[in-house]
């Protein structure tokens, strides 16, 4: 890939983030009015993080341009300050649609915001670290491991914590929260990968400039599948409850 097409291939993906997290603000601002009042406040989150998202989508694009035009560094702190804020709300969009008992609740909450914030903060580190090496023990490699450990934790609270309530639930609300399980999976598992391809593309056949395109092209579509395609399927699952008694 010429050095043109790969900027441009991130700049496309990026546009489409800013249309897809405006969009979908606008839409879950819509949808939450008909929902019952103890439904309401997952898709209500769901439009914060988009919103959230929508800006630091504007930011990190104008950071794309600033570097494509001029050179300057590409900030990729924008993203992580993004996480930062959206990861431990994206958690709470889970534990509240399931209504879980109010202490069995708080205690998921509380724990899962102090396992994004360390497993962010330390991805921060490792990936603030020089991209050159391709060695396993590199920084990049070792704090992406220490970042994981967290990742491992929230999984772990996600999957194993709730699943006593999950069968208290309807049979379509079940379904749903199958898929939405595969799609936690595959989405948030999206983000590692992406953090290690630079530090593996020479290991891959890839040049180092494949590896930072397809870093930022998976984080990306990471996000807007975790944060619009998320909460629509929170949405999906709100609707399911507003007619039920559950
Ligand atoms: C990092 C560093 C390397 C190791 C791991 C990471 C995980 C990041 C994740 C981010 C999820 C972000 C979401 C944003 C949506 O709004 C930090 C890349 C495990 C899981 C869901």
């Amino acid at each position: 890939m010429s050095a043109a097409d790969a900027y441009q291939l991130v700049y496309n993906f990026m546009s489409l983030a800013i249309a897809a997290m405006g969009a979908s603000f606008f839409f879950f601002v819509s949808v939450r009015g008909s929902l019952k009042e103890g439904n309401r406040m997952a898709v209500t989150l769901s439009a914060v993080v988009v919103l959230i998202a929508f800006y630091h989508y504007v930011r990190i694009f104008d950071s794309w341009v600033a570097f494509g035009t001029t050179g300057a560094p590409f900030n990729e702190a924008y993203r992580y300050v993004d996480w930062l804020l959206t990861v431990p709300l994206l958690v709470a969009e889970l534990v509240l649609v399931l209504k879980l008992d109010k202490k069995l609740e708080s205690t998921l909450i509380k724990r899962n915001v102090v396992y994004a914030f360390l497993m962010i903060a330390t991805g921060y580190v490792g990936e603030m670290t020089n991209i050159t090496s391709v060695d396993l023990a590199s920084p990049r490699t070792i704090w992406g491991a220490i970042s994981s450990v967290f990742f491992v934790l929230i999984l772990r609270d996600l999957f194993g914590g709730i699943d006593a309530s999950i069968k208290k639930q309807s049979k379509d609300i079940q379904g749903i929260f199958k898929i939405l399980r595969v799609v936690l999976i595959a989405t948030w598992g999206v983000y590692p990968i992406a953090y290690l391809l630079p530090a593996i593309a020479g290991n891959l056949g890839l040049t180092a400039q494949d590896g930072l395109v397809l870093k930022q092209v998976g984080y990306t579509i990471a996000d807007i599948l975790a944060k619009p395609g998320y909460g629509l399927l929170i949405w999906k699952i709100a609707t399911l409850k507003n007619g039920s008694s559950k």
